[in-house]
């Protein structure tokens, strides 16, 4: 099994398996990956999901090179939209993403971690795009989503030099928002996630979908996007909930709907 998913409703973990690859991620997994993510994205019960790697060493030392090494352009063009599939399947899952990077996050694997909501890191984390020194540019999102997460001059000297990032410098760099000893990570993404599933589900997937949208489409449509969904939360018994709990000094108690 390449990819192990965990229900610890409301969470979910997704475990990529395959240690003795550090996790590298071939057709199979990632087929599997994209299965699990649509499955997920089905079942509301689940409200946040984390991502990461088995074992101590890896979250994914990248796409599978053993795989990729001998394939044709057109095989490279398949191989690249599954890749870019599962990290557009992160992305628009309705429930946010926590990475929880544990070791190499490179290549393919720091572009998974780059499609997730939120990266925490532990302290032996190390990511890198290092596409360019195996002769190809990246190819599951990285040229595209590095610059967006972190200052375009900083993601240029990544993707160009395909130099490797430890933990302290990818949180100076903004590319994960902590960093924490390796045997504290999961459980803090746990803690975190926690605290996410706490709040109003529904208000918790718009919130995602009005990100999302704004980012892909700019300031002028993602406000207009913005207060649809605003407007739509009215129509649901988890914000009368909400606003009431909070006038009569209570904690809420939301249904979902
Ligand atoms: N693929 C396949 N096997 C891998 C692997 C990978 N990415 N990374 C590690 N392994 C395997 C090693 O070959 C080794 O196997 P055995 O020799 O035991 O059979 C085993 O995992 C343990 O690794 P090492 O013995 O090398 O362990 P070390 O501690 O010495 O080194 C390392 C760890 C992570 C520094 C090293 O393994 C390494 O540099 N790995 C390659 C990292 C890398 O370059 N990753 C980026 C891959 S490129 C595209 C589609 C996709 C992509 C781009 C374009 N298109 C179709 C357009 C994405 C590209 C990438 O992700």
């Amino acid at each position: 099994m390449s990819v192990r998913l965990e229900r610890e409703e409301p969470l979910a973990l997704l475990v990529l398996d395959r240690p003795e690859r550090l996790n590298a991620l071939d057709t199979g997994s990632l087929r599997t990956l994209l299965a699990a993510i649509r499955e997920l994205a089905a079942d509301e019960r689940i409200r946040v999901v984390i991502l990461t790697g088995a074992g101590d060493r890896a979250f994914a030392a990248g796409a599978d090179i053993g795989e990729m090494v001998e394939k044709s352009p057109a095989e490279a063009l398949a191989f690249a939209e599954l890749g870019q599939a599962v990290c557009r399947a992160i992305e628009e899952a309705p429930q946010p993403y926590i990475a929880a990077v544990n070791g190499y996050a490179l290549g393919g694997g720091c572009e998974l971690a780059l499609a997730c909501d939120i990266r925490l890191a532990s302290e032996r984390a190390v990511f890198a795009q290092p596409e360019v020194t195996l002769g190809i540019p990246p190819g599951w999102g990285g040229s595209q989503r590095l610059p967006r997460v972190v200052p375009p001059g900083i993601a240029g000297e990544l993707l160009y030099t395909g130099r490797r990032v430890g933990a302290q410098e990818a949180l100076r760099i903004g590319l994960v928002n902590a960093v924490y000893p390796a045997e504290e990570l999961l459980e803090r993404a746990r803690e975190l996630a926690r605290q996410i599933a706490a709040n109003g589900p529904i208000a918790v997937r718009l919130t995602k979908a009005a990100v999302r949208f704004g980012l892909e489409h700019g300031l002028e449509a993602g406000l207009a996007y913005e207060r649809q969904l605003f407007a739509h939360a009215f129509t649901t018994g988890d914000q009368r909930e909400g606003m009431r709990a909070f006038l009569e000094k209570r904690r809420p108690t939301f249904l979902g709907r």
